[in-house]
This record gives structure tokens, C-alpha cells and sequence, in this order.
């Protein structure tokens, strides 16, 4: 009876990584996960670390502070993780070549890595004129990776897009729960009226959980293939 008790009830433990550009959101996204509060954030010297239960997985969140002198410091926190969260500012054009160059291309060389799982979080789709996730997809030519990976936008101040990122996280990670919650079917979107935005928003994130949902099942297939994935 233990055993099955354990077996039903027992928390998977996750570490997994923040990694971005200084003013990206990484801080605002790990409190906004934690306390579900927007915090006013200052820039990050060394890290915070949080965890944050959610379905049936306990994760450990680094969040590493990025301003460029310390960057070659992450590679310090790199034994050990399970995922790397890259946090995008998507209204950022002209640094998306830093992020890759001081941020991306380390991790992907990164040994300790090689079998982690890589979420890019598109953040700040709050704001107008950012960029797409198949602008982001491309400009960083992520189709060439070989981890699991996935993009996915957010808006850490308004919380949008969050939990299905969780989701899609957990889900890689192991979690039955998430799996079945990315699965399990929304009410249909309703059509947008020029009145009211919520049915949009409602809309999209129908969308956004049934595409996770299909590309999660998908991706658990394709990872015992080889781990190459494509959104
Ligand atoms: N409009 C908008 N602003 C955001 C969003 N997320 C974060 N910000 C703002 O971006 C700024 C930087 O956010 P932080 O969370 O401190 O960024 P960080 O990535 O932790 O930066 P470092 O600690 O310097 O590495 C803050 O003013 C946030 O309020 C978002 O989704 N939309
Ligand atoms: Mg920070």
C-alpha cells in the first residue's frame, strides 16, 4: 500500500535553468509562476532559485541573472538540469544575435546539456510590434537543434500563455498530469466580436492548448527517436 501511495502521490523533482538576455523577464516570469503576482524586479546579481509545484512535478528554478560580464558564469549551473527556460524579449530585434551568441549557442554546446529539454518562451507579446514565434524560430534557426525544443509566447505581466508552457514542460518532463490536462479538451472558441476581446483571448488559448497538447503526444514519439523536434 506504501508503495503504490508513493508511486500515485509521489512529486517528480525537476531542476531547470532561466537563461536570457538582462531585461528579458526571467525574474518577473519565475515570481509571477510562484506567488502568481507581477513584482517589480531589479536587475539580478548572482540568481534567485524557487520552487514551484505544479501537477505532479516539484520544480527547482534557477533563475540567473545576465548582464554580459557574468554570462560566462552559466555554464556553473548547468550540471544537473532537466530543461532550459530561454527567456525572449520578443520586442528586442537588434539583440537577438547577442542572445544567441552569449546565451544559446554555450548551452547548446554544453555537454552537461545534451539531454535536456529547451522551451523558449517568446516574452512580452503584450507590447505591439514584436516579433513572431516563426520570426524568433528562425532567426535562431532552432529547426537545427537537437534537443526537444519548443517556442512558445508569453506575456509574464499579464500571466498569458504561462501554464500551457508548464504544461508543455511538464508534459516532457515526465508528467502524467500534464499530459492528460494538455489533452483533455477545451469548450470550442467563440467567435471574436468587435465588442469584446476576451472571446479572442479565449480563442487563442484554445489553440495554443490543443497544439500543445497534439505536439507533446507527438514529441514524446519523436524523442525516442533521436530527440530531433520541430515545433
Ligand atoms: N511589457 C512587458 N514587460 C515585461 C514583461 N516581462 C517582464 N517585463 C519587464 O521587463 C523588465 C525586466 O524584467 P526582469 O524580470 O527583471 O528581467 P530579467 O530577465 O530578470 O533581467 P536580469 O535580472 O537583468 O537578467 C521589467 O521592467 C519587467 O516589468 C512582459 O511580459 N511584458
Ligand atoms: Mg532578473
Amino acid at each position: 500500500m506504501g508503495h503504490l501511495w508513493t508511486r500515485l502521490f509521489r512529486h517528480r523533482d525537476v531542476r531547470i535553468l532561466l537563461l536570457g538576455l538582462d531585461c528579458a523577464g526571467k525574474t518577473t516570469i519565475l515570481y509571477k509562476l510562484k506567488l502568481d503576482e507581477l513584482v517589480t524586479t531589479i536587475p539580478t546579481i548572482g540568481f534567485n532559485v524557487e520552487t514551484i509545484q505544479y501537477r505532479d512535478i516539484n520544480f527547482t528554478a534557477w533563475d540567473i541573472g545576465s548582464r554580459d560580464k557574468i554570462r560566462p558564469l552559466f555554464r556553473h549551473y548547468y550540471k544537473g538540469t532537466d530543461a532550459v527556460v530561454f527567456v525572449i524579449d520578443s520586442h528586442d530585434r537588434e539583440r537577438l544575435d547577442e542572445l544567441n551568441y552569449d546565451v544559446i549557442k554555450p548551452a547548446v554546446a554544453a555537454d552537461e546539456l545534451s539531454n535536456a529539454v529547451f522551451l523558449f518562451l517568446a516574452n512580452k507579446i503584450d507590447l505591439e510590434n514584436t516579433m513572431t514565434v516563426d520570426e524568433i524560430s528562425d532567426k535562431l534557426g532552432l529547426k537545427n537543434l537537437r534537443h526537444p525544443w519548443n517556442i512558445m509566447p508569453v506575456s509574464a505581466v499579464k500571466g498569458d500563455g504561462l501554464y500551457t508552457a508548464l504544461d508543455w514542460l511538464a508534459c516532457k518532463l515526465g508528467s502524467a498530469q500534464a499530459r492528460k490536462a494538455l489533452a483533455t479538451p477545451m469548450p470550442p472558441p467563440e467567435v471574436a466580436t468587435p465588442e469584446g476581446t476576451e472571446t479572442l483571448e479565449h480563442g487563442m488559448d484554445y489553440c495554443s492548448r490543443a497544439y500543445s497538447a497534439i505536439k507533446c503526444l507527438f514529441l514524446r514519439t519523436n524523442h525516442t527517436e533521436g530527440g530531433r523536434e520541430s515545433p
